[in-house]
């Protein structure tokens, strides 16, 4: 299966080199940095490593426009090139490369694979208790808004098929921030799709700086409870014909 990682990078000097020759080292996917114009040289690192590895692509893109935007333009680029598995990692050490290939092989039975801190042989290491309480929060929030079975709906390492990718047409998601994620998460599971979580271990970064902001909290806060509302007032019985019925209420 042809994959592709893309790699969204806001200041990620320090580490962007070292995890994006790891996942090329792999031999299992391409990669594609998409990098909002760090001011620290992050995307000039990247073209660097672009003209050396043809499995190295870059998007410059010129503003800081978050996570969910730079997702959307790094998996729609990822689309049109044709690429069969669309992955997502971060660029600060959090994620670790040698679980790509694991996370890769897990789609052969799934149209969604989450890299979950939250199922059983999953971990967190080094996050201080505020953290771990803010992660642990969210993904409790998202359960008692919108029923998702998902354990880490958070997690911003997972893999999509194709297909799935293209069903749930990206362009049509709202969030700017970090809760791109859990609506990906949401209306994958509403349009039927095969959501599996893969254990890993999320480390903490020794280098750089968070970009988690009181706006991309609050994004998150506001937006959860209107998804589960949503959800809600579709007018089908869950479980009956979910697949055309829920992604038809989603993509209104
Ligand atoms: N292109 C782009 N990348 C971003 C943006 N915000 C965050 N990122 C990248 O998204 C990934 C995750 O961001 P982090 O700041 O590590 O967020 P986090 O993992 O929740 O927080 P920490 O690990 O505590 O720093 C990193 O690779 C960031 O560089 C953005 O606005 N644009
Ligand atoms: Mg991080």
């Amino acid at each position: 299966m042809r994959a592709l990682v893309v790699i969204p990078t806001y200041n990620e000097a320090a580490t962007v080199r070292r995890i994006v020759e790891a996942v090329r080292a792999s031999g299992r996917a391409h990669v594609l940095i998409v990098d909002d114009g760090s001011p620290d040289g992050t995307g000039d690192i990247a073209d660097w490593l672009a003209e050396r590895d043809y499995g190295v692509h870059v998007l410059h893109r010129t503003t800081k426009a978050g996570l969910g935007a730079a997702y959307r333009a790094g998996l729609r680029w990822g689309l049109a090139a044709g690429f069969e598995a669309l992955g997502e990692m971060d660029a600060d050490g959090s994620h670790d490369p040698a679980d790509v290939p694991r996370l890769l092989d897990a789609l052969g039975n799934a149209d969604m694979v989450i890299g979950s801190r939250y199922v059983p042989g999953g971990a967190v290491r080094n996050w201080p208790l505020h953290r771990q309480l803010l992660s642990r929060g969210a993904n409790k929030y998202v359960q008692a808004f919108t029923g998702l079975p998902v354990n880490d709906a958070t997690a911003g390492f997972r893999i999509f098929r194709r297909e799935a990718l293209m069903a749930l047409d990206i362009d049509r998601a709202q969030s700017d921030g970090y809760s791109f994620q859990i609506e990906m998460a949401l209306r994958a599971h509403a349009s039927g799709f095969r959501v599996v979580e893969i254990p890993i271990t999320f480390v903490e970064r020794t280098e750089g700086a968070s970009k988690m902001s009181r706006s991309i909290v609050l994004e998150a806060l506001w937006r959860v409870p209107r998804w589960g509302l949503e959800s809600r007032s579709r007018d089908h019985p869950p479980g009956v014909d979910r697949r055309s019925v829920a992604s038809a209420a989603l993509n209104r």
